[in-house]
Protein backbone atom coordinates (compact mmCIF):
# COMPACT_ATOMS: atom_id res chain seq x y z
CA UNK A 1 0.00 0.00 0.00
CA UNK A 2 2.61 2.21 0.76
CA UNK A 3 5.98 2.69 -0.77
CA UNK A 4 9.01 3.90 0.77
CA UNK A 5 12.82 3.64 0.00
CA UNK A 6 13.83 0.13 0.82
CA UNK A 7 10.76 -1.21 0.41
CA UNK A 8 11.22 -5.10 0.12
CA UNK A 9 8.12 -5.68 -0.74
CA UNK A 10 9.37 -7.18 -3.86
CA UNK A 11 11.65 -9.64 -2.49
CA UNK A 12 8.56 -11.73 -0.65
CA UNK A 13 5.05 -12.00 0.10
CA UNK A 14 6.35 -12.29 4.11
CA UNK A 15 8.10 -9.22 3.43
CA UNK A 16 4.98 -7.81 1.80
CA UNK A 17 2.81 -8.41 4.89
CA UNK A 18 5.22 -6.95 7.28
CA UNK A 19 6.35 -3.59 4.95
CA UNK A 20 2.48 -2.72 4.59
CA UNK A 21 2.00 -3.00 8.78
CA UNK A 22 4.98 -0.97 9.44
CA UNK A 23 3.77 1.58 6.68
CA UNK A 24 1.26 2.42 8.87
CA UNK A 25 3.62 2.74 12.08
CA UNK A 26 5.41 5.01 10.15
CA UNK A 27 3.20 7.13 8.90
CA UNK A 28 1.46 7.78 12.53
CA UNK A 29 5.01 8.28 13.88
CA UNK A 30 5.94 10.96 11.10
CA UNK A 31 2.18 12.84 11.98
CA UNK A 32 2.71 12.55 15.76
CA UNK A 33 6.71 13.38 15.86
CA UNK A 34 5.55 16.38 13.54
CA UNK A 35 2.83 17.44 15.72
CA UNK A 36 4.88 17.23 18.56
CA UNK A 37 8.06 19.00 17.28
CA UNK A 38 5.74 21.74 16.19
CA UNK A 39 4.55 22.67 19.36
CA UNK A 40 7.90 22.16 20.84
CA UNK A 41 9.22 25.14 18.76
CA UNK A 42 6.08 27.00 18.73
CA UNK A 43 4.86 26.96 21.84
CA UNK A 44 8.32 28.46 23.55
CA UNK A 45 7.79 31.05 21.25
CA UNK A 46 4.27 32.20 21.46
CA UNK A 47 5.11 32.32 25.54
CA UNK A 48 8.82 33.82 25.81
CA UNK A 49 9.40 36.75 27.74
CA UNK A 50 8.58 39.81 25.97
CA UNK A 51 10.03 43.36 27.39
CA UNK A 52 8.06 45.26 29.28
CA UNK A 53 5.48 42.97 30.69
CA UNK A 54 6.60 40.72 33.10
CA UNK A 55 3.74 37.97 32.28
CA UNK A 56 2.36 38.84 28.65
CA UNK A 57 -0.67 36.13 29.55
CA UNK A 58 -1.65 37.21 32.70
CA UNK A 59 -5.45 36.27 31.60
CA UNK A 60 -4.27 32.76 31.15
CA UNK A 61 -2.91 32.76 34.56
CA UNK A 62 -4.45 30.45 37.11
CA UNK A 63 -4.38 31.39 40.59
CA UNK A 64 -3.95 28.78 43.44
CA UNK A 65 -6.98 27.35 44.48
CA UNK A 66 -8.92 28.79 41.16
CA UNK A 67 -10.80 26.07 39.12
CA UNK A 68 -9.76 27.64 35.36
CA UNK A 69 -12.47 27.98 32.70
CA UNK A 70 -13.25 25.76 30.24
CA UNK A 71 -12.05 28.40 27.47
CA UNK A 72 -13.83 26.07 24.56
CA UNK A 73 -11.25 23.80 24.46
CA UNK A 74 -12.84 20.80 26.14
CA UNK A 75 -14.22 19.82 22.29
CA UNK A 76 -10.80 19.89 20.49
CA UNK A 77 -9.40 17.66 23.01
CA UNK A 78 -11.93 15.30 22.77
CA UNK A 79 -12.05 15.59 18.96
CA UNK A 80 -8.35 14.50 19.00
CA UNK A 81 -8.35 12.10 21.82
CA UNK A 82 -11.49 10.29 19.78
CA UNK A 83 -9.47 10.44 16.67
CA UNK A 84 -6.47 9.04 18.43
CA UNK A 85 -8.08 6.17 19.38
CA UNK A 86 -9.85 5.39 15.94
CA UNK A 87 -6.29 5.48 14.53
CA UNK A 88 -5.33 3.48 17.45
CA UNK A 89 -7.60 0.81 16.36
CA UNK A 90 -7.05 0.67 13.20
CA UNK A 91 -3.53 -0.12 13.85
CA UNK A 92 -4.55 -2.60 16.04
CA UNK A 93 -6.93 -4.62 13.43
CA UNK A 94 -3.78 -3.92 10.84
CA UNK A 95 -1.31 -5.51 13.07
CA UNK A 96 -3.81 -8.84 13.87
CA UNK A 97 -4.56 -8.87 10.32
CA UNK A 98 -0.58 -9.34 9.37
CA UNK A 99 -0.20 -11.67 12.08
CA UNK A 100 -3.23 -14.00 11.24
CA UNK A 101 -1.34 -14.28 7.93
CA UNK A 102 1.75 -15.19 9.04
CA UNK A 103 0.31 -17.50 11.52
CA UNK A 104 -2.10 -19.09 8.59
CA UNK A 105 -0.40 -22.52 8.80
CA UNK A 106 -0.53 -22.77 12.62
CA UNK A 107 -3.93 -21.46 12.26
CA UNK A 108 -5.54 -23.40 9.52
CA UNK A 109 -3.89 -26.23 10.74
CA UNK A 110 -2.74 -27.50 7.41
CA UNK A 111 0.34 -27.13 5.18
CA UNK A 112 -0.83 -26.68 1.29
CA UNK A 113 -0.08 -29.25 -0.49
CA UNK A 114 2.50 -27.52 -3.09
CA UNK A 115 4.64 -26.25 -0.24
CA UNK A 116 8.22 -27.18 0.24
CA UNK A 117 8.85 -27.70 3.98
CA UNK A 118 12.08 -27.58 5.42
CA UNK A 119 13.24 -28.88 8.99
CA UNK A 120 15.63 -25.91 10.30
CA UNK A 121 17.43 -26.89 13.73
CA UNK A 122 19.44 -24.06 15.04
CA UNK A 123 22.44 -25.33 17.27
CA UNK A 124 25.65 -23.24 18.72
CA UNK A 125 26.39 -22.52 16.45
CA UNK A 126 24.77 -22.55 13.22
CA UNK A 127 21.94 -24.30 11.09
CA UNK A 128 20.70 -26.98 9.60
CA UNK A 129 18.33 -27.42 6.94
CA UNK A 130 16.84 -30.82 6.44
CA UNK A 131 14.61 -31.30 3.50
CA UNK A 132 11.95 -33.66 2.80
CA UNK A 133 14.31 -36.00 0.47
CA UNK A 134 17.17 -36.65 3.38
CA UNK A 135 19.14 -34.02 1.89
CA UNK A 136 21.28 -31.81 4.93
CA UNK A 137 22.19 -28.74 4.38
CA UNK A 138 23.94 -25.40 6.04
CA UNK A 139 22.70 -23.03 3.59
CA UNK A 140 19.39 -22.86 2.78
CA UNK A 141 18.01 -23.18 -1.15
CA UNK A 142 14.62 -22.58 -1.73
CA UNK A 143 12.46 -22.41 -5.18
CA UNK A 144 11.48 -19.06 -6.20
CA UNK A 145 7.59 -18.74 -6.30
CA UNK A 146 6.55 -21.66 -4.09
CA UNK A 147 5.36 -21.47 -0.56
CA UNK A 148 8.50 -22.93 1.51
CA UNK A 149 7.81 -23.75 5.51
CA UNK A 150 10.10 -23.85 8.29
CA UNK A 151 9.44 -26.30 11.16
CA UNK A 152 12.02 -24.28 13.23
CA UNK A 153 13.65 -25.99 16.13
CA UNK A 154 17.32 -26.15 18.35
CA UNK A 155 19.50 -28.97 19.75
CA UNK A 156 20.88 -27.16 22.47
CA UNK A 157 19.50 -23.30 23.61
CA UNK A 158 17.25 -21.31 22.42
CA UNK A 159 17.61 -19.27 19.11
CA UNK A 160 15.83 -17.50 16.60
CA UNK A 161 15.57 -18.26 12.86
CA UNK A 162 15.44 -14.88 10.63
CA UNK A 163 15.89 -13.89 7.18
CA UNK A 164 15.90 -10.18 7.64
CA UNK A 165 15.28 -9.18 4.11
CA UNK A 166 12.10 -11.69 3.37
CA UNK A 167 11.01 -10.47 6.94
CA UNK A 168 11.38 -13.81 8.44
CA UNK A 169 11.34 -14.41 11.93
CA UNK A 170 10.76 -17.06 14.86
CA UNK A 171 12.08 -18.61 17.68
CA UNK A 172 13.77 -22.00 17.26
CA UNK A 173 13.42 -23.58 20.95
CA UNK A 174 14.46 -26.84 22.11
CA UNK A 175 12.09 -29.46 21.99
CA UNK A 176 9.80 -27.83 20.45
CA UNK A 177 8.61 -26.79 16.58
CA UNK A 178 7.83 -23.58 15.75
CA UNK A 179 6.10 -22.83 11.90
CA UNK A 180 7.32 -19.80 10.02
CA UNK A 181 7.23 -19.63 6.15
CA UNK A 182 8.26 -17.59 3.30
CA UNK A 183 7.43 -17.03 -0.99
CA UNK A 184 10.24 -15.42 -2.74
CA UNK A 185 9.20 -13.49 -5.10
CA UNK A 186 12.67 -12.93 -7.60
CA UNK A 187 16.02 -14.99 -7.28
CA UNK A 188 18.64 -13.69 -4.97
CA UNK A 189 21.26 -14.51 -2.01
CA UNK A 190 20.21 -12.84 1.36
CA UNK A 191 21.34 -13.45 4.87
CA UNK A 192 20.14 -15.68 7.45
CA UNK A 193 21.14 -14.75 10.92
CA UNK A 194 20.50 -15.81 14.41
CA UNK A 195 18.57 -13.33 16.80
CA UNK A 196 18.41 -14.80 20.12
CA UNK A 197 21.83 -14.14 22.27
CA UNK A 198 22.79 -17.92 22.26
CA UNK A 199 26.50 -17.53 23.46
CA UNK A 200 29.97 -16.37 22.52
CA UNK A 201 29.46 -17.63 19.01
CA UNK A 202 25.94 -15.99 18.82
CA UNK A 203 27.36 -13.11 15.91
CA UNK A 204 28.76 -15.55 13.54
CA UNK A 205 25.98 -17.75 13.87
CA UNK A 206 25.27 -16.40 10.02
CA UNK A 207 24.38 -18.57 6.54
CA UNK A 208 23.06 -17.42 3.87
CA UNK A 209 19.91 -18.66 1.44
CA UNK A 210 20.06 -19.33 -1.84
CA UNK A 211 16.59 -18.11 -3.75
CA UNK A 212 16.77 -20.21 -6.99
CA UNK A 213 13.99 -21.00 -9.78
CA UNK A 214 12.31 -23.94 -9.87
CA UNK A 215 14.22 -25.78 -12.67
CA UNK A 216 17.47 -25.45 -10.46
CA UNK A 217 16.22 -25.92 -7.59
CA UNK A 218 14.23 -29.26 -8.95
CA UNK A 219 18.10 -30.17 -10.30
CA UNK A 220 19.52 -29.67 -7.20
CA UNK A 221 17.00 -31.31 -4.87
CA UNK A 222 16.51 -34.50 -7.02
CA UNK A 223 20.57 -34.82 -7.08
CA UNK A 224 20.50 -35.55 -3.97
CA UNK A 225 23.29 -33.60 -2.24
CA UNK A 226 24.84 -31.84 -5.67
CA UNK A 227 26.60 -28.71 -5.31
CA UNK A 228 24.08 -25.81 -6.05
CA UNK A 229 26.68 -25.18 -8.85
CA UNK A 230 26.15 -28.08 -10.48
CA UNK A 231 22.58 -27.98 -10.58
CA UNK A 232 22.95 -24.60 -12.20
CA UNK A 233 25.04 -26.08 -14.82
CA UNK A 234 23.07 -28.52 -15.46
CA UNK A 235 20.00 -26.21 -15.69
CA UNK A 236 21.63 -24.01 -17.92
CA UNK A 237 22.23 -27.05 -19.84
CA UNK A 238 19.13 -27.87 -20.05
CA UNK A 239 17.93 -24.47 -21.29
CA UNK A 240 20.47 -24.26 -23.88
CU1 LIG B 1 21.82 -18.62 18.19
Amino acid sequence: MFHYPFDPSSLAETARIWWNLYGYYLLLAIVIGTAVMTLLVAIPLAYRYKPGSHNPNAKDEIKPGEIPSERGRTAGVLLIAVLLLGVFFGLLTQSLEATKEFKKIELNGEIPDDALVIQVIGFQWGWTFRYPNGVETDVLIIPVNRMVVFNVTSEDVFHAFSIQDLRVKIDAIPGKYNIAWTKAYQPGIYRVQCYELCGVGHAEMITKVMVVTEDVFDFWYNSQGATLEEAMEEAAHTEG
